[in-house]
């Protein structure tokens, strides 16, 4: 869909010629929005602009466009754009103007969601941290100072846009904005202030007169004209407070994200779809991937705490902006499936029948004879075949069936026709410069971070300091250290000056050195308690304590005040007698951040690089630097930090986020093959389990030049760093695909008046990813009764013997192929049994 730019002669007297994007004027009704009085089906997909680089912002937009989506929908990040007060950025990756018009060159509309809360897996929900230390502030409640803070960078976001004429009532993109974020979900416990909160923030935004709809999500009492939407897993049951209101859904999840820790979770493709066509077949108008790109939480910017620096969110296009076969394609076909349905479905209300237990039929006709039909299966065990206006419908359990002529099957959300594509990461040993033979870690040099306090401006406070209110997040670390003088007779000594140091903090991680020397660590998300055996000695001790938070939380009621750090308390005792002293309130000398990030070492300018070998590895606080060639060809690039530790990555001073390979997965939950038949939740499919949650870390293509890239770490935790390896993904050796007899029709055998062109059996249709490779080889074929999946399909007990040349013949030496699923094709192996064709195939 393009919307259309027009020329308009604005005056011949005047000879003068403006080209102008003609406005759009953008409401509702009780069906959906209504733009330019026509009412829209409007599939919409979430990408987070700063999770990306500007440019990969075109091809990740025309992705979205080749996949069947109208609308872009993103958060706009506060703490991005306004990191310190009245000190605003929109440059880079913070670039909102830039983005909103690349999606307005490609056609495509933007949804806009101003929040200015964003929560979003993001640090602090997107709220500066330095709005915490504004006297007398309460977050998100009737609260004069936050909500005057709330209304000044709100009213600057809209100014600007006004600006740059991206209001669709100017002729620019933005079709809707949203005020607040799922604050429904949490304003009980703000009590009757909540409400006043709520009812504000509505009249704040409409005051700021967009010209185009407002929405609050989760939000069931929303003030008109304020559109309440729906997020979750599914919408399907959601209604809107009025009947004026359409049915939209804002974020349905299409994956979820990943924690440090967590087994990484992922949705099939066919309940996804299922969600999203049951959510239309029950009139809604509306919905949005959240996300359809989910990218990479950059720099220190996930929230959490514990969110991975990888939010790649299993979205229909990955981390790298790659598509993520067959989730991308298998959509793109619903998206089709469903405008084909779109004049029936907005002309009028379904007329709903039951065909059975869990059986649905909804029928959409309109009195000048179109007719759309979803057939439903919300069953969780068993197929059906159902009839409906006399014919017969197979519908496998948990799955719709779209007929855009209330006939022909265009779609059915369980059966696949997108081929599964394989994405391998291609290992690349690099090499530190193009003459040289040697490999990168040959050539590292290094800096020692001082343990404990080094830094002029570290300062004595009695008692333990929550860490947020000491750094304001200007840092992760937060050095908290205690010098003690020991007699050597203290009733918590334990014999030869043993004791075990106790510690007690609300998150995320901890070292404890003694006397200079790591003696024990830990981590937890909000609680964190060390019982640490030390060696002291007579005379003077040091006890330095690191924290180090691993992003801000970003949801639940007060979640701005639930803190960090080591709020104690801190003990010595003895393991035998028992017998302690409590230290949380003696003098403690505290520095923020470390030496070398006041010396900018992420940089990798300093002249203090040490390069002697041989190179200090497995000891915790060093900086690591490095450099390096470009991995060669045009693939997006990923670091392997496996045989590190934990830290913080910069390449070419640029912040790639936090690396954590050491962090775990638990081992719990993890299922092979997912059964997406039934309600999905976050934890139903899991994998990755027992693994490191996290060790590839994205490193965008443009902060790479060819040669001469600085890569710096900074290894809290002990490390190797000449084990770090490069990966390039790579897309497409591999191509895969079922279909079944029972498979619809491809829906592109479908013209645009909904009229199904050819009325063939189901096909077989693959396309090498690559434009330049042709499918080399076919490595497997059967029509008949296939088993397995990708990678170890085997051949049933059915088999026609002629598969593996007819399909040799129709797809080897070409970039895509079709071969026909039918008898006719391939003769009968077995009468009476339901066949499919499995094919495996090989492009390069
Ligand atoms: C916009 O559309 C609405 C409903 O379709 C209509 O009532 C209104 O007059 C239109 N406004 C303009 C400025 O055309
Ligand atoms: C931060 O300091 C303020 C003001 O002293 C205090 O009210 C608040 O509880 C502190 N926050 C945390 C998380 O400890
Ligand atoms: C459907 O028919 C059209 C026109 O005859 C043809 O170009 C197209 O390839 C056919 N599609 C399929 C999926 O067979
Ligand atoms: C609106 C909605 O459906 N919300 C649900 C989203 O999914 C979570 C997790 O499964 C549920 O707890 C919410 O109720």
């Amino acid at each position: 869909m393009v919307r259309g730019r027009k020329i308009e002669i604005v005056s011949f007297l005047l000879l003068q010629i403006v080209v102008a994007a003609t406005a759009a004027n953008v409401t509702y009704d009780h069906r959906a929005l209504v733009i330019d009085g026509k009412r829209k089906i409007l599939i919409s997909g979430s990408i987070h602009y700063p999770r990306s680089t500007p440019e990969m912002w075109p091809d990740l937009i025309q992705k979205s466009k080749d996949g069947g989506l109208d609308v872009i929908e993103t958060y706009v990040f506060w703490n991005g754009h306004e990191p310190h007060k009245n000190k605003y950025n929109f440059e880079g990756r913070y670039d909102l103007v830039k983005f909103v018009k690349l999606v307005a060159k490609a056609g495509l509309y933007v949804h806009l969601r101003i929040g200015p809360y964003a929560c979003a897996e993001w640090n602090y929900g997107g709220f500066p941290v330095w709005l915490h230390f504004i006297p007398g502030i309460k977050f998100r409640t009737d609260n004069e100072p936050f909500k005057a803070e709330m209304q000044r960078f709100t009213a600057k976001i809209v100014d600007l846009m006004k600006q740059e004429r991206l209001y669709a009532s100017q002729g620019g993109p933005i079709i809707l904005s949203q005020v607040e974020n799922e604050y429904g979900n949490v304003d009980s416990s703000y009590g009757a202030a909540g409400k006043i909160y709520m009812k504000w923030s509505a009249s704040m935004a409409l005051s700021l007169d967009t010209g185009v709809p407002w929405n609050m999500c989760q939000q069931g009492d929303a003030p008109d004209p304020i559109i309440n939407t729906c997020n979750g897993f599914y919408c399907d049951q959601f209604t809107p407070n009025s009947n004026n209101k359409p049915k939209m859904w804002t974020e349905n999840w299409s994956g979820w994200f990943l924690g440090f820790g967590d087994p990484t979770p992922y949705r099939p493709v066919e309940d996804l779809a299922f969600a999203v066509a049951i959510f239309y077949q029950r009139s809604g108008t509306f919905q949005n991937y959240y996300m359809y790109h989910g990218g990479t939480n950059f720099e220190r910017t996930s929230g959490g705490p514990l969110i991975s620096t990888s939010y790649d969110y299993d979205a229909p296009i990955d981390e790298y902006g790659l598509v993520r076969e067959p989730k991308w394609g298998h959509l793109r076909d619903l998206h089709k499936a469903i405008k084909l349905c779109e004049d029936a479905l907005l002309a009028t209300d379904p007329t709903v029948t039951s065909l059975g237990s869990n059986l649905v039929a909804s029928e959409y006709k309109t009195s000048s004879g179109s007719c759309a039909a979803f057939l439903a299966n919300i069953g969780t065990e068993s197929d059906a075949t159902v009839t409906f206006n006399g014919n017969s419908y197979h519908l496998p359990a948990w799955s719709i069936s779209i007929l855009p002529d209330c006939k022909n099957v265009a779609f059915n959300t369980a059966k696949i026709n997108a081929a599964t594509e394989s994405t391998t990461f291609a290992r690349q040993a690099l090499k530190p410069n193009a003459d040289s033979s040697e490999e990168l870690g040959s050539q590292w040099s290094y800096i020692k971070e001082p343990i404990g306090i080094s830094k002029a401006d570290a300062f004595v406070k009695p008692g333990l300091l929550e860490q947020i209110n000491t750094t304001a997040d200007e840092s992760d670390y937060l050095w908290y250290s205690l010098r003690m003088d020991i007699k050597g007779d203290e009733t918590f000594l334990d014999e030869g000056s043993k004791a075990v140091l106790h510690v007690q903090s609300i998150g995320q991680v901890v070292y404890a050195f003694i006397n200079g020397k790591l003696a024990g660590s830990g981590n937890g998300k909000q609680k964190i308690s060390l019982d640490i055996p030390i060696n002291l000695v007579t005379g003077k001790n040091t006890i330095d304590l690191l924290s180090v938070t691993v992003g801000l939380a970003n949801y639940g009621a007060f979640f701005d005040l639930i803190g960090a750090g080591i709020t104690g308390p801190v003990t010595l005792k003895s393991a035998k007698s028992g017998s302690s002293i409590d230290l949380s309130s003696q003098q403690w000398t505290y520095q923020v951040g470390l030496k070398g990030e006041d010396t900018d070492l992420g940089s990798g300018d300093s002249s203090e690089w040490v390069s002697k070998s041989p190179l200090p590895t497995m000891q915790p606080l060093i900086w690591y630097k490095t450099t390096f060639d470009a991995p060669s060809g045009s693939d997006p690039v990923a670091i392997d930090f496996t045989g590190t530790g934990k830290g913080i990555a910069w390449v070419n001073g640029q912040s790639i986020g936090r690396y954590w390979p050491t962090s775990i997965a638990r081992n719990d939950g993890c299922t092979d093959s997912c059964n997406y038949r039934g309600s999905y939740s976050s934890n139903k499919c899991l994998k990755n389990c027992g693994k490191p949650s996290q060790t590839l870390y994205h490193v965008p293509r443009s902060w790479i030049k060819p040669s001469g890239n600085t890569l710096v770490l900074l290894e809290e935790m002990g490390g190797d760093p000449t084990k770090i390896s490069f990966a390039t993904k790579q897309t497409g050796s591999g191509l895969c695909l079922t279909v079944s007899q029972s498979h619809p029709a491809p829906v592109d055998s479908w013209a645009s008046d909904s009229k199904i062109l050819n009325r063939t059996s189901p096909v077989l249709s693959l396309k090498c990813p690559v434009s330049t490779h042709v499918i080399t080889s076919i490595n497997f074929a059967s029509f008949g009764t296939p088993t397995g999946t990708c990678g170890s399909f085997s051949h049933g007990r059915c088999n026609s013997p002629r598969s593996l040349s007819i399909v040799r013949k129709a797809c080897v030496g070409s970039r895509s192929c079709k071969v026909e699923v039918s008898t006719r094709v391939f003769g009968d192996p077995c009468r009476s049994l339901a066949k499919s064709l499995a094919v495996e195939a090989s492009c390069s």
